[in-house]
């Protein structure tokens, strides 16, 4: 019903803006990039992409990534603006004002945590990333997706499933990768840049990383922490942390994994991750974050240890293990 709502609200829009959430991953600009290759298949003449922050350098790989823009020109209004992969308007940054600059606006997400916030709310929480939300929407929308689309729409599936292995992954996400395929996309050389490139500010930033694991409660909680000097002394990018957690994550035994960040003397961000017993997004809840089950995130008003104390008496909570 929803989905037939949003396809005619599509149909009937000339002048469209997509907007995307902040330090956007691989979901989020795939999602984008592949949403507006269809509907300039479909026809639409204007169609721009927004994004609060760059492209990350490991997604530039992907056709049409340097058109996205970061802010609105005076007075600019849409038919339509759409959010992608934005469980709420505050992910959207100050591309929020973007979103405001459409008559109509829509909402494409599958976060459990979506606010339904838009005109029309696409949200399934079953699609393992809203690049198969997309991939439908391009089913109905263009008789053939094109290579474009297909590695985008690959790059926003494989990466929310890391490569297939998460739990959200289900057997659609495989029938959608197949088809993908099928349309000739090149798997080893997508792959290859998307999980087997670093950069060697990466590599150093993770030797520091690694230096900092520290672990509690029984080796059942592993903590990373990458302070700004880190960043600094390396000339890592903050987007290069991304999916460091999991060294802490993958331990035999950790149940939580946690990447301390400090952004700035008063301001740290945690990722969390789950290997699935412990519901991580309940843990970023409590600090105004939220993400899934297994993989979740927050932004915290303190310092990098005082954060770090917060979080692991919260973690050490959850995990029942009831020390403080
Ligand atoms: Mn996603």
């Amino acid at each position: 019903m929803t989905f037939n709502t949003a396809l005619h609200q599509l149909q009937q829009s000339e002048d469209i803006a997509i907007i995307t959430h902040v330090q956007p991953d691989g979901d989020a600009i795939g999602s984008c990039l592949a949403l507006a290759d269809i509907l300039e298949r479909a026809g639409k003449k204007k169609v721009t992409l927004y994004c609060q922050d760059k492209v990350p350098a490991l997604l530039e790989f992907l056709h049409g990534h340097q058109k996205f823009k970061n802010s609105l020109e005076d007075g600019q209004q849409f038919d339509l603006s759409i959010a992608v992969d934005c469980s709420d308007e505050n992910r959207m940054g100050t591309c929020f004002a973007v979103f405001k600059a459409g008559k109509k606006s829509m909402n494409i997400d599958h976060h459990v945590s979506n606010t339904f916030y838009a005109d029309t709310n696409l949200v399934d929480i079953k699609a393992a990333a809203t690049g198969e939300i997309i991939y439908r929407i391009g089913k109905e929308l263009t008789d053939n997706l094109g290579k474009h689309s297909a590695e985008a729409l690959y790059t926003a599936i494989s990466t929310d499933t890391g490569s297939f292995c998460f739990r959200n992954t289900t057997a659609q996400s495989y029938r959608i990768a197949s088809e993908l395929i099928e349309i000739g996309i090149d798997i080893e050389r997508v792959t290859t840049l998307l999980y087997k490139t670093n950069r060697l500010e990466r590599i150093r930033l993770l030797a520091k990383a690694l230096s900092s694991l520290e672990l509690f409660e029984n080796n059942k909680i592993a903590v990373i922490t990458i302070t700004q000097r880190d960043l600094t002394s390396t000339g890592a990018m903050e987007s290069e942390m991304e999916n460091m957690v999991n060294y802490a994550k993958n331990i035999v035994g950790v149940e939580i994994g946690i990447l301390l960040k400090e952004a700035d003397d008063s301001t740290s961000k945690i990722s969390l991750r789950s290997k699935g017993r412990i519901d991580v997004s309940l843990l970023a809840g409590q600090f105004g974050g939220g993400g899934h089950q297994a993989a979740a995130g927050a932004s915290l008003p303190m310092d990098v240890e005082q954060a770090r104390k917060e979080v692991l008496a919260a973690a050490r909570k959850m995990l029942g293990a009831g020390t403080q």
